[in-house]
Protein backbone atom coordinates (compact mmCIF):
# COMPACT_ATOMS: atom_id res chain seq x y z
CA UNK A 1 0.00 0.00 0.00
CA UNK A 2 1.00 3.50 -0.73
CA UNK A 3 0.26 6.24 1.16
CA UNK A 4 -0.99 8.81 -1.65
CA UNK A 5 -1.69 12.12 0.97
CA UNK A 6 -1.36 13.42 4.46
CA UNK A 7 -4.84 13.86 5.87
CA UNK A 8 -5.12 17.25 4.74
CA UNK A 9 -3.02 19.32 2.18
CA UNK A 10 -1.58 22.87 3.42
CA UNK A 11 -4.35 25.62 1.82
CA UNK A 12 -0.94 27.46 0.07
CA UNK A 13 0.91 24.69 -2.05
CA UNK A 14 4.32 24.32 -2.77
CA UNK A 15 3.74 25.06 -6.18
CA UNK A 16 1.58 26.30 -8.64
CA UNK A 17 1.20 23.78 -11.20
CA UNK A 18 2.91 20.00 -11.08
CA UNK A 19 3.48 18.64 -13.53
CA UNK A 20 4.11 14.88 -13.83
CA UNK A 21 6.36 14.10 -16.74
CA UNK A 22 9.55 16.15 -18.56
CA UNK A 23 9.11 14.70 -22.30
CA UNK A 24 7.64 17.01 -25.07
CA UNK A 25 4.74 17.80 -23.00
CA UNK A 26 6.73 18.32 -19.38
CA UNK A 27 9.20 20.65 -20.73
CA UNK A 28 7.25 22.99 -22.66
CA UNK A 29 4.50 23.31 -19.65
CA UNK A 30 7.84 24.31 -17.68
CA UNK A 31 8.62 26.72 -19.94
CA UNK A 32 5.29 27.86 -20.41
CA UNK A 33 3.78 28.29 -17.10
CA UNK A 34 6.84 29.70 -15.72
CA UNK A 35 6.60 32.52 -18.44
CA UNK A 36 3.01 32.86 -17.59
CA UNK A 37 4.12 33.64 -13.76
CA UNK A 38 3.37 30.78 -12.21
CA UNK A 39 5.67 28.55 -10.21
CA UNK A 40 6.21 24.84 -11.49
CA UNK A 41 8.01 21.89 -11.16
CA UNK A 42 7.69 18.78 -13.29
CA UNK A 43 8.69 15.16 -11.61
CA UNK A 44 10.20 12.52 -14.28
CA UNK A 45 10.70 9.02 -13.92
CA UNK A 46 13.45 9.15 -15.83
CA UNK A 47 17.09 9.83 -15.40
CA UNK A 48 16.92 12.21 -18.27
CA UNK A 49 14.43 14.46 -20.15
CA UNK A 50 12.56 13.22 -23.41
CA UNK A 51 10.35 11.51 -22.14
CA UNK A 52 9.13 8.74 -24.98
CA UNK A 53 12.42 9.70 -26.86
CA UNK A 54 14.53 8.70 -23.95
CA UNK A 55 13.13 5.48 -23.10
CA UNK A 56 12.72 4.52 -26.52
CA UNK A 57 16.37 3.77 -27.63
CA UNK A 58 15.94 0.33 -29.25
CA UNK A 59 18.27 0.18 -32.92
CA UNK A 60 15.78 2.17 -35.64
CA UNK A 61 14.03 3.96 -33.46
CA UNK A 62 12.81 6.78 -35.84
CA UNK A 63 9.43 9.50 -35.55
CA UNK A 64 7.15 9.13 -38.73
CA UNK A 65 6.55 12.63 -38.47
CA UNK A 66 9.04 14.61 -40.42
CA UNK A 67 11.97 16.64 -38.84
CA UNK A 68 10.81 20.09 -39.57
CA UNK A 69 7.73 19.92 -38.41
CA UNK A 70 7.91 17.57 -35.37
CA UNK A 71 9.50 20.36 -33.67
CA UNK A 72 8.63 23.17 -31.46
CA UNK A 73 7.10 25.95 -32.86
CA UNK A 74 6.70 28.46 -29.46
CA UNK A 75 10.54 30.00 -30.34
CA UNK A 76 11.48 31.25 -33.04
CA UNK A 77 15.12 31.19 -31.76
CA UNK A 78 14.72 28.00 -31.29
CA UNK A 79 13.30 27.10 -35.02
CA UNK A 80 16.11 29.20 -36.18
CA UNK A 81 19.24 27.47 -34.81
CA UNK A 82 18.64 23.73 -34.71
CA UNK A 83 19.90 22.22 -37.90
CA UNK A 84 18.07 18.84 -38.38
CA UNK A 85 19.78 16.46 -40.45
CA UNK A 86 17.55 13.59 -41.57
CA UNK A 87 14.19 14.30 -43.42
CA UNK A 88 12.34 12.04 -40.65
CA UNK A 89 14.45 12.27 -37.48
CA UNK A 90 16.12 9.41 -35.24
CA UNK A 91 15.87 8.57 -31.59
CA UNK A 92 19.50 10.28 -31.12
CA UNK A 93 18.58 13.05 -33.20
CA UNK A 94 15.24 13.62 -30.55
CA UNK A 95 16.56 13.56 -27.64
CA UNK A 96 19.49 15.58 -28.47
CA UNK A 97 17.22 18.33 -29.61
CA UNK A 98 15.19 17.54 -26.59
CA UNK A 99 17.78 18.55 -24.46
CA UNK A 100 19.19 21.46 -26.26
CA UNK A 101 15.63 22.45 -25.54
CA UNK A 102 16.03 22.02 -22.18
CA UNK A 103 19.39 23.60 -21.95
CA UNK A 104 18.24 26.54 -23.60
CA UNK A 105 15.53 27.42 -21.54
CA UNK A 106 17.40 26.89 -18.37
CA UNK A 107 14.19 24.14 -17.53
CA UNK A 108 16.64 21.77 -15.92
CA UNK A 109 15.85 23.69 -12.65
CA UNK A 110 12.66 22.81 -11.93
CA UNK A 111 12.51 19.46 -13.25
CA UNK A 112 13.62 16.91 -10.79
CA UNK A 113 14.71 13.51 -12.19
CA UNK A 114 14.23 10.10 -11.22
CA UNK A 115 11.24 10.90 -9.06
CA UNK A 116 8.29 8.51 -10.27
CA UNK A 117 5.10 9.43 -9.50
CA UNK A 118 3.04 6.64 -8.01
CA UNK A 119 -0.12 8.81 -6.97
CA UNK A 120 -1.74 11.78 -5.90
CA UNK A 121 -4.69 13.00 -4.12
CA UNK A 122 -7.01 16.31 -4.12
CA UNK A 123 -8.01 17.85 -0.74
CA UNK A 124 -11.52 19.57 -1.78
CA UNK A 125 -11.30 21.52 1.51
CA UNK A 126 -7.87 23.14 0.54
CA UNK A 127 -8.20 22.51 -3.21
CA UNK A 128 -5.11 21.20 -3.31
CA UNK A 129 -3.34 17.89 -4.99
CA UNK A 130 -0.25 16.41 -2.97
CA UNK A 131 1.64 14.03 -5.25
CA UNK A 132 3.68 11.08 -3.89
CA UNK A 133 6.73 9.61 -5.18
CA UNK A 134 8.52 6.58 -4.65
CA UNK A 135 11.02 8.29 -2.79
CA UNK A 136 10.60 11.17 -0.70
CA UNK A 137 8.39 13.59 0.74
CA UNK A 138 4.88 14.65 -0.84
CA UNK A 139 4.60 17.47 -3.29
CA UNK A 140 2.11 19.97 -3.29
CA UNK A 141 0.41 21.75 -6.06
CA UNK A 142 -2.98 23.74 -6.63
CA UNK A 143 -2.78 22.15 -10.34
CA UNK A 144 -2.13 18.85 -11.74
CA UNK A 145 -0.80 18.63 -15.42
CA UNK A 146 -0.32 14.87 -16.33
CA UNK A 147 1.86 14.96 -19.27
CA UNK A 148 2.97 11.40 -18.50
CA UNK A 149 2.86 10.23 -22.08
CA UNK A 150 0.57 8.24 -24.32
CA UNK A 151 2.62 5.20 -25.14
CA UNK A 152 4.86 5.48 -21.26
CA UNK A 153 3.67 2.38 -19.79
CA UNK A 154 5.10 -0.87 -21.56
CA UNK A 155 2.84 -3.71 -21.72
CA UNK A 156 4.38 -6.45 -20.18
CA UNK A 157 2.96 -10.13 -21.76
CA UNK A 158 2.54 -13.62 -20.00
CA UNK A 159 5.24 -15.26 -20.84
CA UNK A 160 5.75 -18.54 -19.08
CA UNK A 161 9.32 -19.17 -18.08
CA UNK A 162 10.58 -15.50 -18.75
CA UNK A 163 12.37 -15.41 -15.79
CA UNK A 164 14.34 -18.88 -16.59
CA UNK A 165 15.81 -16.98 -20.13
CA UNK A 166 19.61 -17.58 -19.58
CA UNK A 167 20.32 -14.37 -21.35
CA UNK A 168 19.49 -10.58 -21.53
CA UNK A 169 15.57 -9.83 -21.69
CA UNK A 170 15.74 -6.27 -23.65
CA UNK A 171 12.20 -4.54 -24.12
CA UNK A 172 12.46 -2.12 -27.27
CA UNK A 173 10.67 0.87 -24.74
CA UNK A 174 13.17 0.18 -22.11
CA UNK A 175 16.60 0.21 -24.21
CA UNK A 176 19.96 0.09 -22.36
CA UNK A 177 21.07 3.53 -22.72
CA UNK A 178 24.98 2.41 -22.84
CA UNK A 179 23.26 0.09 -26.35
CA UNK A 180 23.48 -3.90 -26.33
CA UNK A 181 26.73 -5.31 -28.01
CA UNK A 182 24.67 -8.21 -30.35
CA UNK A 183 27.61 -9.43 -32.59
CA UNK A 184 27.53 -13.45 -32.43
CA UNK A 185 24.28 -13.40 -31.06
CA UNK A 186 21.24 -15.37 -31.90
CA UNK A 187 18.63 -12.91 -31.18
CA UNK A 188 14.57 -13.57 -30.84
CA UNK A 189 12.34 -10.56 -31.20
CA UNK A 190 8.65 -11.07 -30.50
CA UNK A 191 5.79 -8.46 -31.88
CA UNK A 192 5.84 -6.67 -35.28
CA UNK A 193 4.53 -3.78 -34.38
CA UNK A 194 6.02 0.07 -34.89
CA UNK A 195 8.98 -0.72 -32.61
CA UNK A 196 9.37 -4.75 -34.37
CA UNK A 197 9.18 -3.65 -37.91
CA UNK A 198 11.46 -0.70 -37.09
CA UNK A 199 13.73 -2.68 -35.33
CA UNK A 200 13.86 -5.39 -37.51
CA UNK A 201 16.53 -4.54 -40.20
CA UNK A 202 18.93 -3.06 -37.23
CA UNK A 203 18.86 -6.11 -35.15
CA UNK A 204 19.26 -8.46 -38.58
CA UNK A 205 22.39 -6.23 -39.08
CA UNK A 206 24.12 -6.50 -35.52
CA UNK A 207 22.85 -10.05 -34.46
CA UNK A 208 24.63 -13.24 -35.92
CA UNK A 209 21.05 -14.24 -36.36
CA UNK A 210 17.63 -12.76 -36.66
CA UNK A 211 14.56 -14.70 -35.32
CA UNK A 212 11.28 -12.64 -35.50
CA UNK A 213 8.03 -14.00 -33.55
CA UNK A 214 5.02 -12.45 -35.65
CA UNK A 215 1.49 -12.65 -33.96
CA UNK A 216 0.06 -10.72 -36.46
CA UNK A 217 1.63 -8.79 -39.85
CA UNK A 218 1.45 -5.28 -40.14
CA UNK A 219 0.56 -2.99 -43.04
CA UNK A 220 3.51 -0.96 -43.10
CA UNK A 221 4.90 2.14 -45.51
CA UNK A 222 8.04 2.57 -46.46
CA UNK A 223 9.60 5.67 -44.99
CA UNK A 224 11.46 7.61 -47.78
CA UNK A 225 13.56 8.83 -45.66
CA UNK A 226 17.27 10.14 -45.97
CA UNK A 227 19.31 13.43 -45.51
CA UNK A 228 17.22 16.55 -44.91
CA UNK A 229 18.12 18.95 -48.18
CA UNK A 230 19.64 22.21 -46.93
CA UNK A 231 17.55 24.22 -49.16
CA UNK A 232 14.69 22.62 -48.13
CA UNK A 233 15.58 23.43 -43.97
CA UNK A 234 16.65 26.83 -45.23
CA UNK A 235 13.32 27.54 -47.23
CA UNK A 236 11.46 26.43 -44.36
CA UNK A 237 12.89 28.45 -41.74
CA UNK A 238 11.79 31.44 -44.13
CA UNK A 239 8.38 30.41 -43.55
CA UNK A 240 8.08 28.67 -40.15
CA UNK A 241 5.35 31.27 -39.49
CA UNK A 242 2.90 29.66 -42.32
CA UNK A 243 4.01 26.35 -41.80
CA UNK A 244 2.61 26.48 -38.16
CA UNK A 245 -0.26 27.91 -38.56
CA UNK A 246 -0.75 25.95 -41.62
CA UNK A 247 0.05 22.80 -39.32
CA UNK A 248 -3.02 23.74 -36.85
CA UNK A 249 -5.57 24.48 -39.53
CA UNK A 250 -4.96 20.51 -40.85
CA UNK A 251 -6.18 17.47 -39.26
CA UNK A 252 -3.32 15.80 -38.52
CA UNK A 253 -1.26 18.95 -37.78
CA UNK A 254 1.55 18.43 -40.53
CA UNK A 255 1.40 20.14 -44.07
CA UNK A 256 3.31 18.10 -46.01
CA UNK A 257 5.53 21.27 -47.16
CA UNK A 258 8.76 20.23 -46.34
CA UNK A 259 9.74 17.89 -48.92
CA UNK A 260 8.77 14.62 -46.96
CA UNK A 261 7.03 12.36 -48.97
CA UNK A 262 2.93 12.06 -47.78
CA UNK A 263 0.45 10.81 -49.60
CA UNK A 264 -2.98 11.88 -48.82
CA UNK A 265 -6.12 10.54 -50.33
CA UNK A 266 -8.59 12.81 -52.26
CA UNK A 267 -12.06 12.14 -52.81
CA UNK A 268 -11.96 11.55 -56.30
CA UNK A 269 -10.36 8.57 -56.10
CA UNK A 270 -12.38 5.71 -55.22
CA UNK A 271 -11.23 1.86 -55.87
CA UNK A 272 -14.47 0.76 -56.28
CA UNK A 273 -14.82 2.51 -59.39
CA UNK A 274 -11.47 1.22 -61.31
CA UNK A 275 -11.05 -2.42 -63.29
CA UNK A 276 -8.23 -4.29 -61.80
CA UNK A 277 -6.07 -3.01 -64.43
CA UNK A 278 -5.83 0.63 -63.50
CA UNK A 279 -5.50 -0.61 -59.95
CA UNK A 280 -2.58 -2.67 -61.12
CA UNK A 281 -1.14 0.39 -63.20
CA UNK A 282 -1.19 2.25 -59.78
CA UNK A 283 0.35 -0.30 -57.82
CA UNK A 284 2.97 0.02 -60.62
CA UNK A 285 3.26 3.81 -60.09
CA UNK A 286 2.66 3.77 -56.29
CA UNK A 287 4.37 0.71 -55.11
CA UNK A 288 3.55 0.29 -51.48
CA UNK A 289 1.66 3.75 -51.52
CA UNK A 290 -0.93 2.08 -53.96
CA UNK A 291 -2.90 0.74 -51.12
CA UNK A 292 -3.32 3.76 -49.10
CA UNK A 293 -4.40 6.64 -51.23
CA UNK A 294 -8.45 5.20 -51.98
CA UNK A 295 -11.11 7.68 -50.14
CA UNK A 296 -13.52 5.05 -50.15
CA UNK A 297 -11.41 2.62 -48.71
CA UNK A 298 -11.35 4.81 -45.28
CA UNK A 299 -14.97 4.05 -44.90
CA UNK A 300 -15.76 1.43 -47.15
CA UNK A 301 -15.02 -2.62 -46.07
CA UNK A 302 -15.26 -3.68 -49.55
CA UNK A 303 -13.20 -1.18 -50.95
CA UNK A 304 -10.52 -1.42 -48.37
CA UNK A 305 -10.28 -5.14 -48.98
CA UNK A 306 -9.26 -4.31 -52.13
CA UNK A 307 -6.66 -1.90 -50.87
CA UNK A 308 -5.88 -4.98 -48.79
CA UNK A 309 -4.77 -6.58 -51.80
CA UNK A 310 -2.92 -4.44 -53.71
CA UNK A 311 -0.56 -4.09 -50.51
CA UNK A 312 -0.30 -7.82 -50.25
CA UNK A 313 0.63 -7.60 -53.60
CA UNK A 314 3.16 -5.33 -53.07
CA UNK A 315 4.52 -8.11 -50.15
CA UNK A 316 4.61 -11.19 -52.25
CA UNK A 317 6.72 -8.72 -55.11
CA UNK A 318 9.07 -7.87 -52.20
CA UNK A 319 9.38 -11.10 -50.36
CA UNK A 320 11.37 -14.25 -52.04
CA UNK A 321 9.96 -17.49 -50.38
CA UNK A 322 6.06 -17.18 -50.61
CA UNK A 323 5.26 -18.71 -47.66
CA UNK A 324 6.99 -16.10 -45.91
CA UNK A 325 5.44 -13.89 -47.72
CA UNK A 326 1.83 -15.19 -47.40
CA UNK A 327 2.41 -15.21 -43.61
CA UNK A 328 3.47 -11.55 -43.96
CA UNK A 329 0.49 -10.67 -45.17
CA UNK A 330 -2.21 -9.13 -43.32
CA UNK A 331 -5.45 -10.60 -43.45
CA UNK A 332 -8.75 -10.02 -41.72
CA UNK A 333 -8.48 -6.89 -41.08
CA UNK A 334 -9.19 -3.75 -42.58
CA UNK A 335 -5.97 -1.25 -43.97
CA UNK A 336 -5.81 1.84 -41.70
CA UNK A 337 -7.38 0.87 -38.49
CA UNK A 338 -4.26 0.49 -37.19
CA UNK A 339 -1.73 3.11 -36.58
CA UNK A 340 0.44 3.15 -40.04
CA UNK A 341 4.22 1.68 -39.58
CA UNK A 342 6.78 3.38 -41.04
CA UNK A 343 9.36 0.76 -42.16
CA UNK A 344 12.97 1.39 -43.70
CA UNK A 345 13.77 -2.09 -45.90
CA UNK A 346 11.38 -4.05 -43.59
CA UNK A 347 10.18 -6.70 -45.58
CA UNK A 348 13.30 -7.13 -48.02
CA UNK A 349 14.56 -7.96 -44.28
CA UNK A 350 13.09 -11.26 -44.61
CA UNK A 351 15.02 -12.45 -48.02
CA UNK A 352 18.22 -12.53 -45.59
CA UNK A 353 19.79 -16.16 -44.68
CA UNK A 354 20.48 -15.11 -41.34
CA UNK A 355 16.81 -13.76 -40.79
CA UNK A 356 13.04 -16.85 -39.65
CA UNK A 357 9.99 -15.56 -39.69
CA UNK A 358 7.98 -17.48 -36.96
CA UNK A 359 4.05 -17.65 -37.99
CA UNK A 360 2.80 -18.04 -34.80
CA UNK A 361 -0.39 -18.36 -36.24
CA UNK A 362 1.04 -21.43 -37.00
CA UNK A 363 1.79 -22.67 -33.17
CA UNK A 364 1.92 -20.35 -30.78
CA UNK A 365 4.88 -19.55 -27.70
CA UNK A 366 4.23 -22.19 -25.57
CA UNK A 367 6.76 -21.45 -22.91
CA UNK A 368 10.78 -19.57 -22.44
CA UNK A 369 13.78 -21.42 -20.90
CA UNK A 370 17.11 -21.13 -20.72
CA UNK A 371 18.12 -21.58 -24.07
CA UNK A 372 15.08 -20.43 -25.80
CA UNK A 373 11.04 -20.49 -26.96
CA UNK A 374 9.59 -23.13 -27.36
CA UNK A 375 6.30 -23.39 -29.42
CA UNK A 376 3.23 -25.16 -30.91
CA UNK A 377 5.50 -25.50 -34.24
CA UNK A 378 8.78 -26.54 -32.61
CA UNK A 379 11.88 -24.78 -30.50
CA UNK A 380 14.07 -21.95 -31.49
CA UNK A 381 17.43 -21.50 -29.50
CA UNK A 382 18.21 -18.06 -28.54
CA UNK A 383 20.70 -15.73 -26.24
CA UNK A 384 18.86 -12.52 -26.52
CA UNK A 385 15.46 -11.56 -25.79
CA UNK A 386 14.47 -8.52 -27.26
CA UNK A 387 10.45 -7.79 -26.66
CA UNK A 388 8.48 -4.90 -28.66
CA UNK A 389 5.29 -6.08 -26.95
CA UNK A 390 3.60 -2.46 -26.85
CA UNK A 391 2.32 0.04 -24.65
CA UNK A 392 -0.82 0.18 -22.14
CA UNK A 393 -1.44 2.84 -24.16
CA UNK A 394 -3.00 6.22 -23.80
CA UNK A 395 -4.61 5.47 -20.22
CA UNK A 396 -1.88 4.02 -18.65
CA UNK A 397 -0.05 6.19 -16.71
CA UNK A 398 -3.19 7.77 -15.73
CA UNK A 399 -4.44 4.84 -14.29
CA UNK A 400 -1.54 2.40 -12.96
CA UNK A 401 -1.06 5.25 -10.47
CA UNK A 402 -3.68 5.91 -7.86
CA UNK A 403 -4.78 9.13 -8.70
CA UNK A 404 -7.89 10.33 -6.02
CA UNK A 405 -10.07 12.99 -6.90
CA UNK A 406 -13.47 14.24 -4.98
CA UNK A 407 -14.31 11.66 -2.16
CA UNK A 408 -11.00 9.64 -2.77
CA UNK A 409 -12.57 8.17 -6.16
CA UNK A 410 -9.30 6.31 -7.82
CA UNK A 411 -9.47 7.21 -11.78
CA UNK A 412 -8.72 3.82 -12.47
CA UNK A 413 -12.61 3.38 -10.78
CA UNK A 414 -14.06 5.77 -12.56
CA UNK A 415 -12.20 4.89 -15.93
CA UNK A 416 -13.76 1.58 -15.14
CA UNK A 417 -15.61 1.16 -18.36
CA UNK A 418 -13.24 3.49 -20.57
CA UNK A 419 -11.91 6.99 -20.29
CA UNK A 420 -14.62 9.81 -20.26
CA UNK A 421 -12.80 13.60 -20.59
CA UNK A 422 -13.86 16.74 -21.44
CA UNK A 423 -11.49 17.62 -24.67
CA UNK A 424 -8.83 15.04 -23.89
CA UNK A 425 -8.44 17.71 -20.86
CA UNK A 426 -10.32 17.82 -17.50
CA UNK A 427 -12.49 14.81 -16.02
CA UNK A 428 -15.23 15.49 -13.62
CA UNK A 429 -14.71 14.74 -10.48
CA UNK A 430 -11.18 15.95 -10.73
CA UNK A 431 -10.40 19.29 -10.05
CA UNK A 432 -7.86 21.23 -11.08
CA UNK A 433 -6.31 17.86 -12.81
CA UNK A 434 -5.53 18.47 -16.53
CA UNK A 435 -4.58 15.78 -18.79
CA UNK A 436 -2.37 16.53 -21.70
CA UNK A 437 -3.10 14.66 -24.83
CA UNK A 438 -5.39 12.44 -22.70
CA UNK A 439 -8.19 10.57 -24.16
CA UNK A 440 -10.68 12.00 -25.88
CA UNK A 441 -8.16 14.45 -27.60
CA UNK A 442 -6.32 14.06 -31.21
CA UNK A 443 -2.87 13.44 -29.63
CA UNK A 444 -1.79 9.88 -31.00
CA UNK A 445 -3.79 11.02 -34.41
CA UNK A 446 -2.10 13.78 -35.44
CA UNK A 447 1.14 15.84 -34.75
CA UNK A 448 2.51 15.80 -31.38
CA UNK A 449 4.45 18.58 -30.93
CA UNK A 450 1.37 20.51 -32.04
CA UNK A 451 -1.40 19.06 -30.28
CA UNK A 452 1.02 19.47 -27.05
CA UNK A 453 1.80 22.92 -27.51
CA UNK A 454 -1.92 23.88 -27.92
CA UNK A 455 -3.11 21.70 -25.24
CA UNK A 456 -0.31 23.47 -22.68
CA UNK A 457 -1.56 26.92 -23.74
CA UNK A 458 -5.37 26.52 -23.34
CA UNK A 459 -4.45 25.11 -19.76
CA UNK A 460 -2.10 28.26 -19.92
CA UNK A 461 -4.75 30.32 -21.03
CA UNK A 462 -7.26 28.88 -17.99
CA UNK A 463 -4.87 29.05 -15.76
CA UNK A 464 -4.55 32.58 -16.16
CA UNK A 465 -7.90 33.75 -16.39
CA UNK A 466 -8.66 32.18 -13.14
CA UNK A 467 -5.65 33.90 -11.31
CA UNK A 468 -6.78 37.09 -12.95
CA UNK A 469 -10.13 36.75 -11.15
CA UNK A 470 -8.87 35.53 -8.40
CA UNK A 471 -9.92 31.77 -8.83
CA UNK A 472 -8.77 28.77 -7.55
CA UNK A 473 -10.82 25.74 -8.70
CA UNK A 474 -11.86 24.02 -11.95
CA UNK A 475 -13.67 21.80 -13.09
CA UNK A 476 -15.77 20.47 -15.97
CA UNK A 477 -19.03 19.36 -15.66
CA UNK A 478 -20.12 15.67 -16.40
CA UNK A 479 -22.61 16.91 -19.06
CA UNK A 480 -19.73 19.06 -21.15
CA UNK A 481 -18.26 15.58 -20.65
CA UNK A 482 -21.02 13.23 -22.16
CA UNK A 483 -21.71 15.79 -24.41
CA UNK A 484 -17.72 15.72 -25.78
CA UNK A 485 -17.84 11.56 -25.06
CA UNK A 486 -20.94 11.56 -27.24
CA UNK A 487 -18.71 13.27 -30.09
CA UNK A 488 -15.34 11.52 -29.65
CA UNK A 489 -17.56 7.94 -30.19
CA UNK A 490 -19.62 9.34 -33.18
CA UNK A 491 -17.10 10.62 -35.58
CA UNK A 492 -15.37 7.11 -34.79
CA UNK A 493 -18.31 5.21 -35.73
CA UNK A 494 -18.22 5.33 -39.46
CA UNK A 495 -14.41 5.14 -39.51
CA UNK A 496 -12.44 1.74 -39.84
CA UNK A 497 -10.78 2.14 -36.56
CA UNK A 498 -13.69 1.42 -34.87
CA UNK A 499 -13.79 -2.12 -37.06
CA UNK A 500 -14.49 -5.48 -34.82
CA UNK A 501 -11.99 -7.35 -36.35
CA UNK A 502 -9.09 -4.63 -35.32
CA UNK A 503 -7.25 -5.05 -32.36
CA UNK A 504 -5.40 -1.92 -32.16
CA UNK A 505 -4.13 -0.65 -29.43
CA UNK A 506 -6.70 3.31 -29.88
CA UNK A 507 -9.41 0.69 -29.03
CA UNK A 508 -7.65 -0.76 -25.82
CA UNK A 509 -7.53 -4.23 -27.39
CA UNK A 510 -4.04 -5.24 -26.87
CA UNK A 511 -4.28 -4.82 -23.32
CA UNK A 512 -6.17 -8.12 -22.03
CA UNK A 513 -9.19 -7.00 -19.95
CA UNK A 514 -9.26 -3.32 -20.91
CA UNK A 515 -12.13 -1.64 -21.83
CA UNK A 516 -12.79 -1.73 -25.77
CA UNK A 517 -12.95 2.34 -26.04
CA UNK A 518 -11.85 3.93 -28.68
CA UNK A 519 -9.72 6.14 -27.26
CA UNK A 520 -8.00 8.87 -29.51
CA UNK A 521 -10.46 12.18 -31.12
CA UNK A 522 -10.49 10.90 -34.74
CA UNK A 523 -12.33 14.64 -36.16
CA UNK A 524 -9.14 16.10 -36.92
CA UNK A 525 -6.72 18.47 -34.75
CA UNK A 526 -8.12 21.22 -37.16
CA UNK A 527 -11.62 20.58 -35.80
CA UNK A 528 -10.86 19.75 -32.17
CA UNK A 529 -8.43 23.13 -31.71
CA UNK A 530 -11.96 25.47 -33.39
CA UNK A 531 -14.11 23.29 -30.65
CA UNK A 532 -11.54 24.04 -28.04
CA UNK A 533 -11.30 27.60 -28.61
CA UNK A 534 -15.23 28.07 -28.97
CA UNK A 535 -14.85 26.61 -25.60
CA UNK A 536 -12.72 29.64 -24.30
CA UNK A 537 -14.91 32.36 -26.37
CA UNK A 538 -17.97 30.97 -24.88
CA UNK A 539 -16.46 31.99 -21.23
CA UNK A 540 -15.27 28.22 -20.89
CA UNK A 541 -18.63 26.50 -21.40
CA UNK A 542 -18.91 23.15 -19.41
CA UNK A 543 -16.17 24.06 -16.67
CA UNK A 544 -17.46 25.38 -13.38
CA UNK A 545 -14.86 27.79 -11.87
CA UNK A 546 -14.85 28.35 -7.96
P1 LIG B 1 2.30 -2.32 -30.89
O1 LIG B 1 1.99 -1.63 -32.15
O2 LIG B 1 1.22 -2.48 -29.87
O3 LIG B 1 2.87 -3.76 -31.28
C1 LIG B 1 3.08 -4.76 -30.33
C2 LIG B 1 3.42 -6.04 -31.02
O4 LIG B 1 3.70 -7.04 -30.05
C3 LIG B 1 2.29 -6.58 -31.87
O5 LIG B 1 2.83 -7.16 -33.02
C4 LIG B 1 1.67 -7.65 -30.96
O6 LIG B 1 0.99 -8.63 -31.65
C5 LIG B 1 2.90 -8.19 -30.32
N1 LIG B 1 2.63 -8.90 -29.07
C6 LIG B 1 2.14 -8.38 -27.93
N2 LIG B 1 2.04 -9.35 -27.00
C7 LIG B 1 2.48 -10.49 -27.57
C8 LIG B 1 2.60 -11.83 -27.14
N3 LIG B 1 2.27 -12.20 -25.90
N4 LIG B 1 3.07 -12.75 -28.01
C9 LIG B 1 3.41 -12.38 -29.26
N5 LIG B 1 3.31 -11.13 -29.75
C10 LIG B 1 2.84 -10.20 -28.90
O7 LIG B 1 3.52 -1.65 -30.12
P2 LIG B 1 4.77 -0.88 -30.74
O8 LIG B 1 5.70 -0.57 -29.63
O9 LIG B 1 5.33 -1.63 -31.87
O10 LIG B 1 4.18 0.44 -31.31
C11 LIG B 1 3.36 1.28 -30.50
C12 LIG B 1 3.32 2.65 -31.09
O11 LIG B 1 4.54 3.32 -30.77
C13 LIG B 1 3.24 2.74 -32.57
O12 LIG B 1 1.95 2.60 -33.05
C14 LIG B 1 3.84 4.09 -32.86
O13 LIG B 1 2.86 5.07 -32.69
C15 LIG B 1 4.86 4.26 -31.79
P3 LIG B 1 -0.62 -8.49 -31.94
O14 LIG B 1 -0.74 -7.45 -32.98
O15 LIG B 1 -1.22 -8.06 -30.61
O16 LIG B 1 -1.04 -9.82 -32.35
Amino acid sequence: MTETAPPSAPAVPQFDVVVVGAGMAGLYAVHHFRELGFSVVALEQGAGVGGTWFWNRYPGCRCDVPSLEYSFGFSEELEQEWEWTEVFPSQPEIERYLNHVADRFDLRRDIRLETKVVGATYDEAAQVWTVATEAGDPITGRFLVMASGNLSVPQTPELPGRETFAGPVLYTSMWPRDGVDLSGQRVALIGTGSSGVQSTPELADMAAHLTVFQRTPTYTWPSYNGPLDPEVQRRTKEHYRELRAGQRTNPGGVTGSTGAIILQTAEDRRILEVGEEERLAVLEELRWNASRVWFDALTNPEANELACELYREMVRRTVDDPEVAESLSPRGFPIGCKRPVIDTHYFETFNRDDVTLVDLRKGGIEAIDAGGIRTAQGYFEADVLVLATGFDAMTGALTRIDLRGRDGRLLRDVWAEGPRTNLGLQVAGFPNLFTVTGPGSPSVLANMVVCIEQHIEWIGECLTRMRDRGQTEVETTVEAQDAWVDHVNAVAAPTMMTASSCNSWYLGANIPGKPRVFLPYVGGLNQYIERAEAVVADDYAGFVFA
